[in-house]
């Protein structure tokens, strides 16, 4: 779905572990709301039935699999997340900001798992029908300051945020490479400062990008 085949526009929020995504997505979908747009908030993996049930199998600490089983739960909650709420909020309009999206699986299935960026660049194009984010909004901050973070919040861990220090290490090293690569998509937010200042920036960030488009939405 190229982009101007869509009325709505698409926004993603990434970024490693406890970089505060949920928080700066929940914050941003209201003060855009309030502004007069019609905002659609979602996540992956999840954002669909089938998609909650992946979310669950993937992350269960409990479960072993390989870094390809992993990554096909990955790329089968995107699929159905695409086409059941991403696509059809886009046809109607709507901004849909989703909390994580493509390069999460590049940054740490890629970066972090070590698989090959090529193959994964390839499926998640396939998995997203072509649907590539308009602008995304990389919170960065560095593995040890997110996990501390994370592990403030819960003791309670996950499949994938239990990995060892190197491991986020690598995945946010390559969330700033996928930055560095697509700079006129990718805006990089210094997720260290106060979550009131990262909205700031943020809003500053999309509001210029909506008014550049003459706002599609
Ligand atoms: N994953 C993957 O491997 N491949 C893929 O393709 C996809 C995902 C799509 C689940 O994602 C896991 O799946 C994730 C990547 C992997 N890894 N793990 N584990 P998730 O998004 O559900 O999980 P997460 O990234 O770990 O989310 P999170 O821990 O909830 O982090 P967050 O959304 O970035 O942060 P938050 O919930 O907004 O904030 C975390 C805490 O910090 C919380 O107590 C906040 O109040 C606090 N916070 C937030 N902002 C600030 C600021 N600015 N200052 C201080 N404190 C703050």
């Amino acid at each position: 779905m190229p982009a101007d085949a869509r009325s709505g526009v698409f926004i993603t929020v990434e970024g490693g572990d406890g970089a505060g995504k949920t928080t700066l997505a929940r914050s941003l979908t209201e003060c855009l709301g309030q502004s007069g747009h019609t905002v659609r908030l979602t996540f992956e993996p999840g954002g669909t039935a089938l998609g909650t049930r992946l979310r669950s199998l993937v992350l269960d600490p409990e479960l072993t699999m390989s870094d390809w089983d992993e990554t096909w739960l990955f790329l089968a909650a995107r699929a159905s997340h695409v086409h059941e709420v991403l696509i059809p909020a886009l046809e109607a309009g709507e901004i849909v900001l989703s909390d994580r999206y493509s390069d999460s699986t590049l940054a740490y299935q890629g970066y972090g798992r070590g698989l090959d960026l090529e193959r994964l660049s390839s499926l998640n194009r396939e998995a997203t029908q072509g649907l590539s984010p308009d602008l995304t909004l990389m919170l960065d901050i560095s593995a040890e300051e997110g996990l501390a973070r994370t592990r403030a919040r819960s003791s309670q861990g996950d499949r994938i945020g239990d990995a060892d220090l190197a491991f986020h290490e690598r995945v946010n090293a390559g969330f700033r490479r996928l930055a560095g690569e697509q700079p006129g998509r990718v805006r990089v937010i210094d997720a260290r400062q106060a979550a009131t200042a990262v909205l700031t920036e943020a809003l500053q960030v999309v509001n210029k990008w909506l008014d550049a488009q003459g706002s599609r939405s």
